[in-house]
């Protein structure tokens, strides 16, 4: 291209110099043309080319390696967080060791540690006093008649009879204080009473005897130290003291229970024997407390 451009501008200025020496400077076709005019049409076409190479210039800038890559620029300050989290794999399952001690176990363990404020020691046995006090007998004997002479027992008070034996104490102690019961024959109580520790009767302690009395009161009958035993029971017999033959009054049992009720009770116990003696013994009084050594 560029040969072939120079040639044609080559003929173009040839033929234009042969013209112009034809008509107007004949001398000039003695080999004295003006050469600078073919030479600044290859400079100006020189000049055409020079800023290419100046581009080639810039195409030579490399490009830093390290540039940062701006496309993708959401990428920029955005951590990693990797992938969304998985509630389920989040979750830590505790693997559960069978053979290791559950709460369960744990407090078993610690009630087992723990000794029994009484292990394997039964209850002491509680040890009392139990004091007879006294006793309230009925109006007459159980075939109406009283205690002494040859008198019967009127019926209206004998009815009344029948209804107190299973009265409270109080109604019985108003009744035996009526002065139509007071003026039947009372009779002479005296006694024994025993103690059963599960092996028999012991020996009998004496009720003193009292004269002419439905409530005798009996000192000093009391039994000390006396251990609660499975079979523990007591026995209360009176009779009537009489000139020739003495009138059984009865003979009635104060249970375990019976003791026990009175010395939770504390002081004064009354206990409903009456129908155990057909009415003749109505009350045994006793009197119940912890052994002090
Ligand atoms: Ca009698
Ligand atoms: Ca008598």
């Amino acid at each position: 291209m560029k040969s072939g451009l120079r040639c044609a501008i080559f003929l173009i200025a040839l033929c234009l110099v042969s013209a112009c020496g034809d008509d107007s400077d004949p001398g000039a076709q003695d080999g004295a043309q003006p050469q600078p005019d073919v030479g600044m049409e290859v400079d100006v076409v020189d000049d055409v080319q020079g800023p290419q190479d100046a581009d080639d210039g810039l195409q030579d800038v490399e490009m830093t390696p390290d540039a940062p890559d701006l496309s993708e620029p959401e990428d920029i300050g955005k951590p990693d967080v990797g992938e969304p989290p998985d509630a389920q794999d989040d979750v830590e399952f505790v693997d559960v060791d069978e053979d290791a001690p559950s709460m369960d176990d744990v407090a078993d363990a610690s009630m087992e540690d723990v000794p029994d404020e009484e292990p394997d020691v039964e209850e002491p046995t509680p040890h009392l006093n139990i004091d007879i006090l006294g006793a309230l007998i009925g109006p007459g004997k159980s075939d109406r008649t009283q205690w002494d002479g040859f008198g019967d027992v009127p019926e209206e008070l004998w009815l009344t009879v029948a209804i107190l034996v299973e009265m409270p104490v109080n109604d019985v102690l108003d009744f035996l204080s009526r002065a139509a019961v007071q003026s039947l024959a009372k009779p002479d109580p005296f006694g024994t009473v025993e103690l059963d520790l599960g092996d028999g009767w012991e020996q009998p302690m004496e009720l003193a005897n009292r004269s002419n009395t439905f409530q005798p009161l009996f000192d000093d009958a009391i039994y000390t130290n006396i251990p609660v035993e499975t079979q523990l029971r007591m026995k209360v017999e009176l009779w009537d003291e009489d000139v020739n033959f003495d009138d059984p009054i009865g003979a009635v049992i104060i249970s375990k229970d019976d003791i026990l009720a009175a010395r939770d009770a504390g002081g004064s116990y009354w206990v409903n024997v009456a129908s155990q003696s057909i009415g003749q013994i109505i009350f045994v009084q006793i009197a119940v407390a912890e052994f002090d050594p």
